[in-house]
């Protein structure tokens, strides 16, 4: 009994069936934008065997992977309005009226416990704080489906609602000021993160995790040559760029053979999937001049391997349409300077629509099948 008078302590006139419904159908877009770059993002690392990814646009990736990180941060600020706005109904009284009712009420739960999840989750990764036991691919990848499998149920059983609210104004000038407010605080978020990848705002990016100019030749690193223990082996005057496999000739290149090879340069980003990107200038070997130099078929998968022991990042698969692309190099200098050591020297991939992940850095072999 007690439960039944609780909805009347909440008070604030600013909550409505149409402001709850207006900040859902924002939610609906930023979710349904989330999850499609997540999935192109997902699906560009991991491709099934049929899937061959076009290299171009060439900032394709960039930009899918930039508005998935600042979209997803820009969605904080909507879906705490939106918490705060329905968040009387938990005290619903009774609390399950029907079957029906029970099973429209668990997957809200599941849509607001999953919109949590991904959030913080996606927020923590891009801070690199992991105080989790479980691996964040994994568990983002696999919770994306759970709350927008959910999101799909909710906006079925809302629809009603929401059609009945779609085109109508918000006469109460409170409410309508309180929507803007919560509009402007996600624009605000947005604003002040997306210089890590749209460079003409790069001032104003001042919670960004990362500076886009912060880094040896101004350019961000993940992984530095020291974590990826390899001082050493990179300066090792016996290194050797080795391409094997199925070719007609190996070859095994040393850095004065490479660089005796034509040299081009391209202007290419490294597009993090934290979201952070930058533009830089390369220059070095084209990677289907090595492969043709070898004998291979234009039709091979190619995967280069770092001269990294471990990591989950030491090798990466290039397939036809990437390799084969005159954009695609073996780097031998970023921005007119010969590689820095935490930028991958002596040899590093870049290539065109491409996550920062398959950018092998420190490559010591060329793998041909
Ligand atoms: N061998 C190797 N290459 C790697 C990585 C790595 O951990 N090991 N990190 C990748 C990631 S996550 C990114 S974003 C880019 C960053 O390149 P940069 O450090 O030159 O900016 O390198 C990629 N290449
Ligand atoms: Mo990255």
């Amino acid at each position: 009994m007690i439960l039944r008078t609780l909805p009347d302590r909440f008070t604030s006139r600013l909550r409505s069936e149409r402001v709850a419904a207006r900040l859902g159908i924002w939610l609906g877009v930023s979710f349904t934008v989330a999850f499609a770059t997540g999935l192109f993002s997902h699906f560009t690392q991991h491709p099934p065997a049929w899937l061959l990814w076009p290299s171009r646009p060439v900032n394709l990736y960039r930009v899918t992977q930039g508005l998935h990180v600042v979209g997803g941060i820009a969605t904080v600020p909507l879906l705490l309005a939106k918490l705060w706005t329905v968040y009387p109904k938990l005290w619903q009284w009774p609390p399950l009226r029907s079957a029906g009712h029970a099973a429209e009420r668990l997957f809200v739960l599941l849509l607001v416990a999953g919109a949590l999840f991904q959030l913080v989750t996606g927020l923590m990764n891009i801070a690199y704080t992991y105080p989790w036991p479980f691996g964040f691919v994994q568990a983002h990848y696999w919770t994306a489906y759970v709350t927008y499998g959910a999101l799909v149920v909710h906006v079925v059983n809302e629809w009603a609602k929401v059609r009945r609210h779609l085109w109508t104004r918000v006469e109460d000038p409170d409410r309508r000021r309180f929507l803007t407010t919560v509009a402007a605080a996600a624009g605000l978020a947005a604003l002040v993160t997306a210089g890590e990848t749209l460079t003409p705002l790069e001032r104003l990016a001042v919670l960004a995790p990362r500076g886009p100019r912060i880094g040896p030749q101004g350019v961000p690193v993940n992984k530095t040559a020291l974590a990826a223990q390899v001082t050493g082996v990179i300066r090792d005057p016996a290194y050797r760029l080795a391409v094997t496999g199925a070719v007609r000739a190996e070859l095994s290149l040393s850095l004065a053979d490479l660089t005796r090879l034509p040299q081009h340069t391209v202007r290419l980003p490294i597009a993090c999937v934290e979201g952070w990107s930058v533009e830089c200038e390369w220059t070095g070997v084209r990677l289907r001049d090595l492969v043709r130099l070898a004998g291979g078929a234009p039709d091979a998968v190619v995967t280069v391997e770092s001269l990294e022991r471990a990591g989950s990042y030491r090798v990466s698969e290039v397939r036809p349409p990437h390799w084969n692309d005159p954009l695609t190099l073996l780097a031998l200098r970023i921005n007119g300077q010969v590689l820095d050591a935490d930028h991958g020297y002596p040899v590093r991939l870049v290539a065109p629509n491409r996550p920062g992940v398959m950018q092998t850095k420190w490559i010591g072999r060329v793998r041909v099948a």
